[in-house]
């Protein structure tokens, strides 16, 4: 295991010359006779935060008082304890915590101000109310104390409503749902007959005992918020149900709180539309209907297992390579203030419910490159279907390691050992990052985030996702248009992932630009060449965007995008800067005008925009904007208002994301190694010279063709003198499981 993960690094110093360095050979090997156990489960060391985290969550302690602090009488919520609540009480839907606005920070962290104060965002369904509403606000500051007030949250949402969402569009939680459960019910009971022929299966209400498939419900609930329905669809129920749909759903009208005028807007099934339960039953009497293709109740095929049917590979049986952290970790935490250091680089983190692992003040050898780095948005756009919005993240699951790049950070070999005077000169660097790394499971998929900080300065973001397919029933006559058929009853549905985040890039001071540097072709005559007349040359043509923009990578990569400090000069008089380089499927959303994310999430759209950093536009979205895509709370492409970005603090849009071209290697799940998509900032003119001339884990080989001697430098960098031994965690988690 180690020698491999050595190798990995030392191969390529070897195959240049006629026999290996025995030296090397021998380090390696010697390590698994070594009595002393490597520290692989030490913790990381201790560093302290410059400051206290003024972006930290805020507590559950915290949060438990802003719960008792909302449901005293005083405050005159008239709260109902969400335990007992219905659609129709004031409730509390959460507590989270409130967005710290840059320019209170800044003093604070650049100087000696005090740390601002927290304060609390509370989300309540006030069904309750005359004119019912989901209601946002404002609680601080924190800790509660007679300080501490309520206000509505407003500032962040620019659609005209604060924090105000009418009832119609509000999220549909559970008992929201359980307002039209009775008329399902009633509706699918009246017509289980019929479901039971066509789908040997029947939805009797969610806890009858005969129900045996299971009802789910898409998005948008509404448009604008003036009326409300719900559209679902229906699965065989188990551990692969998003794998199992059927060709049956129905169409609700569930406008209001008067659950007594619900009402059925029709049934699909068969491609036909049916707007009453009487013409349903009157299509299946005659015949009409179909079920060419049964899905299957066993969900074996479908669940993510080890398959013995599909056979053994050679060698399978033993443990493939893990990434170990052999020399000792090379990270120091303060664990209390979520903060880290690493080879140059140091960043505070953050989390929040809605946007989850965020980023602040990520500097590099002391010197601020990015201000905040969240995500926005995560959403998927379905042919025929439509979007979701992600609104959790487990704070627990993040995980830091330093990892080995897989390829060497730089090699050059120089001289030639051919000339009898010669020499051969062999230079390499090892490369590696660390990793901060979370998992959010948001409904059908497992969204991997990867923040990677690589040791030469550059960063790297990346997003897998892994999961189930929102499938569709498989239609024959469909011919992939929408999808392959991915299993005997079931249609792989092609679909735009989007997910998009904000780097409020500060290049050394808030003071930024965007410039856009395009390589154009131009005719050039070159006096030394009179017989080519005019030619073509390429030749790069560079400007700073003057006003908020969105706009799109070029096509085949013809113009770079680098954020700089147009002040800032590094040694050759070029303005500091940070590119910004499109990796793995940099996409934007397909659609523009979807009825379905209309206004909804102007950002998805393109694949970057660049806007002024305002403490009132922290967000691309708005998380109740999903049933809002005509009349949005917040309008992303309102906040283009014409502003200045050149050499102003400035906000960077991006997107990452797939178009999910559906395939039969989606089942059972979706592969990481195919759903990722990624980019890089990396310093463009930032610094003098490469940032590797200071790391020490690196290797150079000299061989002399005269004596044929071969002298090798390791800069007193060895591999430990330490037996590694993994420890299986409890719960026999492995290694490799435990991101
Ligand atoms: C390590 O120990 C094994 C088993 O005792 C032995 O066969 C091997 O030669 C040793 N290797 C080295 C490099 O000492
Ligand atoms: C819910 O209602 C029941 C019955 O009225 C009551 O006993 C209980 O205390 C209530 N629970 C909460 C959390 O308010
Ligand atoms: C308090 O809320 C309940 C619903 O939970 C509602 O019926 C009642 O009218 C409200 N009281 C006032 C004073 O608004
Ligand atoms: C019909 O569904 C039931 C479960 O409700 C299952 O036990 C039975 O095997 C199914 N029949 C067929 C023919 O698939
Ligand atoms: C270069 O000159 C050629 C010949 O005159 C012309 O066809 C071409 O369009 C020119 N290209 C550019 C980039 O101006
Ligand atoms: C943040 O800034 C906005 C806009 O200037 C202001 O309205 C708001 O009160 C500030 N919020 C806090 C918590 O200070
Ligand atoms: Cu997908």
């Amino acid at each position: 295991m180690i020698a491999q993960h050595l190798l990995a690094a030392l191969a390529v110093a070897l195959p240049v010359f006629a026999r290996p360095e025995p030296d090397l050979w021998f380090r390696a090997i010697s390590l698994a006779n070594d009595t002393r156990v490597c520290g692989l489960s030490d913790e990381a060391p201790f560093v302290k935060a410059p400051k206290a985290n003024p972006w930290a969550p805020i507590s559950p302690e915290d949060v438990k008082a802003v719960w008792a602090f909302v449901h005293a009488p005083e405050q005159g919520l008239n709260l109902t304890n969400p335990t007992n609540a219905t659609m129709t009480d004031n409730y509390v839907f959460w507590i989270d915590t409130l967005h710290t606005n840059k320019s209170s920070v800044l003093p604070y962290i650049d100087g000696t101000d005090a740390a601002p104060p927290k304060y609390a965002r509370v989300v309540i369904f006030e069904g309750g109310k005359k004119e019912p509403v989901s209601q946002e606000y404002m609680v601080g500051p924190l800790p509660v104390s007679d300080k501490t007030t309520i206000a509505t949250y407003d500032y962040v949402f620019n659609g005209g409503s604060g924090g105000t969402v009418p009832f119609n569009a509000r999220y549909y939680d559970g008992k929201r749902s359980a307002g039209y459960e009775p008329l399902l019910k009633s509706l699918m009971t009246e017509i289980a007959d019929i479901t039971k022929a066509l789908f040997n299966g029947t939805y009797y209400g969610v806890s009858d005992k005969r129900t045996d498939i299971v009802e789910a419900s898409t998005g948008p609930n509404s448009f604008d918020g003036s009326t409300s329905w719900v559209t679902s669809m229906f699965r065989y129920p188990g551990p692969a149900t998003y794998m199992v749909p059927l060709d049956f759903y129905i169409l609700l009208d569930t406008t209001g709180t008067d659950v007594s005028k619900y009402s059925l807007r029709g049934f699909v099934t068969n491609t036909r539309f049916f707007t009453t339960a009487a013409s349903l039953r009157r299509a299946f009497d005659a015949g009409e209907l179909k079920n060419p293709f049964p899905q299957t109740r066993d969900n074996s095929w479908a669940v993510l297992d080890h398959k013995a049917e599909m056979g053994v590979r050679d060698l399978e049986d033993r443990l493939a390579p893990q990434s170990l952290e052999v020399g000792g970790k090379r990270y120091k935490l303060d664990r209390e203030q979520n903060y880290v250091e690493f080879m140059g680089w140091s960043f505070y983190m953050s989390f929040t419910r809605v946007l989850g692992l965020q980023f602040y003040d990520i500097r590099f050898k002391g010197e601020r490159i990015i201000y905040e780095l969240s995500l926005q948005e995560a959403a998927a756009q379905y042919a025929g279907n439509s979007p979701k919005a992600a609104n959790t993240v487990h704070p627990a699951a993040i995980c830091i390691f330093e990892a080995d790049s897989g390829y060497p950070l730089a090699r050059h070999r120089t001289g030639s050992s051919k000339n009898p005077n010669g020499f051969s000169h062999l230079s390499t660097v090892k490369g590696s990052a660390l990793h901060v790394r979370t998992v959010a499971t948001v409904g059908n998929y497992d969204y991997l985030f990867d923040y990677a900080f690589h040791v030469d300065g550059s960063m790297e973001i990346e997003v897998r996702a892994s999961g189930y397919l929102q499938s569709s029933p498989y239609y024959a006559d469909t011919d992939g248009e929408f999808g392959p058929r991915i299993h005997e009853a079931t249609q792989g549905s092609f679909h735009d992932h989007v997910i998009s985040f904000k780097a409020d890039f500060d290049i050394v001071t808030a003071a930024n630009s965007l410039q856009r540097t395009d390589l154009v072709v131009v005719n050039q005559s070159q006096p030394w060449f009179p017989e080519l007349g005019t030619f073509p040359q390429m030749s790069l043509q560079a400007h700073n965007l003057a006003t908020e923009t969105q706009l799109n990578w070029a096509p085949n990569g013809q113009s770079m995008f680098t954020v700089v400090n147009p002040t800032a000069r590094n040694r050759w008089g070029t303005p500091r800067g940070y590119r910004l380089v499109p990796g793995k499927s940099p996409i934007h959303l397909s659609i523009a005008d979807s009825p379905f994310t209309l206004h909804q999430s102007h950002l998805l759209k393109s694949d970057l925009a660049v806007t002024r950093q305002h403490d009132h536009e922290p967000y691309a979205n708005s998380w109740q904007n999903v049933n809002l895509p005509a009349k949005p709370q917040h309008d992303f492409a309102r906040v283009f208002d014409g502003e200045a970005v050149d050499g102003e603090d400035l906000v960077v849009w991006f997107n990452l994301g797939m178009h999910h071209y559906t395939r039969a290697e989606d089942v059972p799940v979706t592969l990481f190694s195919e759903a990722v998509s990624s980019i890089v900032f990396a310093p463009q003119n930032f610094f003098d010279r490469a940032q590797e001339g200071d790391l020490r884990n690196r290797r150079v080989v000299v061989s002399e063709a005269a004596t044929g001697a071969i002298s090798y430098e390791d800069y007193g960098i060895a591999p430990p003198a330490c037996r590694v031994e993994v420890q299986e965690p409890a719960g026999k988690i492995l290694p490799w499981v435990t991101v």
